[in-house]
């Protein structure tokens, strides 16, 4: 029977083994290409699979140590001096783990911590970044409190021979603080959460300020294609049955304010003004991302989704901010949605008014050509004048 249990045991902790390290090894990010190496970025890259190899050299030597104070107390007790005394050893050690992880948690946040994101540059990613902050440090002062009284009671109370274990079963008073004061923080955190994500999902304009400007976002594998409202400031209609290879996103031009709509691939975005981005995707879910907006929503086919933010640092401010003159904010998927799902990655450009109106006025329209030529609205006779032939349109 002990036979069996200890063959389960070695069986199982092998395969958790082989599992933690075969998952680790396939989810691992391969090296970069030589030029890199140049730069010191490689030693960012090294294989999961040293580290795992340090970790086992790391747990040989421990034990190997271990054995040796064990011989060591052995020899010691048959030449009669005074045996190890473990359990000091073990309080010491519990003092060093202490130290030894705060100083890694602590190289945590000054090291990856700097490889966070800049500033945000859209008014609601204060707030956000706001709430991250408070909750970041509420958690980071709780952390550091119990991990000092854990090790540091496991060290104080350490076995001795001098004094006896004092049974202490139960305490109400402390059973009340410990649950009260969690609670009330975390609701207070989930409100405030709570309150924040509802301005920033309120689709109706703020009193006072400029109304938002709509852009046309649709994902498809394996890009964005990107609509403006001419000078109506108006978004034409959509039908996803209407869609062609050249009417790309389907719209429907029974909907007079679709006629001045533009095609861009670049989103340009006049600086301090809101803008409604209203998302849709055509085959599988996307997302719209754009981190340092702190935007994210998914695009989904069937159901139209929006995101409504105010930029509020130009692409050239950001540029001096962070000493990058090639610094450009971006919009990516963030949803693994094909083989190419890398590809579908567009510039965010934030301009200041005039070098909107400027960038708006050289965009394409999105009824070009070949597309009035597919829906029948241009004849030899009447190239100007489409609207008489448009009820052929969608036949
Ligand atoms: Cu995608």
């Amino acid at each position: 029977m002990a036979f069996k249990n200890i063959f389960r045991f070695k069986t199982l902790s092998a395969a958790a083994a082989m599992l933690l390290f075969g998952t680790a090894t396939a989810m691992a990010q391969t090296a970069p290409a030589a030029p890199a190496a140049a730069d010191g970025d490689s030693a960012m890259w090294i294989g999961v699979g040293y580290y795992v190899l340090l970790f086992v050299l790391v747990a040989i030597i421990v034990g190997i140590v271990g054995k040796i104070l064990r011989v060591y107390d052995l020899t010691s007790q048959i030449q009669g001096k005074k045996p190890l005394n473990w359990n000091n050893l073990m309080g010491f050690l519990f003092i060093v783990f202490l130290v030894v992880g705060l100083y890694g948690a602590y190289w945590e946040f000054t090291v990856q911590g700097t490889m966070t994101l800049p500033e945000a540059a859209s008014k609601h990613g204060v707030d956000i970044d706001n709430m991250f902050m408070v909750t970041f440090g509420i958690t980071v002062i709780v952390f550091v409190l119990t991990q000092i009284c854990l090790f540091g009671f496991a060290f104080i109370y350490r076995g001795s021979d001098k004094r006896k274990a004092y049974f202490y079963p139960h305490n109400n008073t402390i059973e009340k603080i410990w649950t009260v004061i969690p609670a009330i923080v975390l609701t207070v955190l989930v409100i405030t959460g709570f309150f924040t994500w509802k301005t920033i999902t309120n689709s109706n304009d703020v009193k006072g300020d400029m109304p938002a400007m709509n852009i046309d976002i649709t994902g498809h594998q394996f890009a964005w294609e990107i609509r403006y409202p001419g000078k109506d400031g108006k978004l034409g209609a959509k039908d996803y049955k209407l869609t062609t290879a050249t009417n790309k996103i389907g719209v429907d031009f029974k909907d007079q304010a679709s006629f001045d709509d533009l095609v861009a691939d670049t989103i340009v975005l006049p600086v301090n003004r809101p803008v409604r981005l209203n998302i849709i995707a055509q085959d599988v879910i996307h997302s719209v991302y754009m981190p340092h907006f702190r935007v994210q929503i998914n695009a989904v086919p069937g159901l139209p989704t929006y995101f409504k933010f105010t930029p509020t640092i130009t692409t050239m401010d950001m540029r001096s901010r962070l000493d990058d003159g090639k610094f450009e904010y971006l919009l990516y998927c963030n949803k693994i949605c094909g083989g190419a799902h890398y590809n579908m990655q567009k510039i965010v450009r934030v301009v200041t008014e005039s070098e909107y109106e400027a960038w708006l006025a050289h965009q394409k329209p999105y009824l070009n050509d070949a597309l009035k030529k597919e829906l029948k609205m241009v004849d030899a006779n009447q190239p100007q004048a489409p609207a008489q032939n448009r009820l052929a349109l969608n036949n």
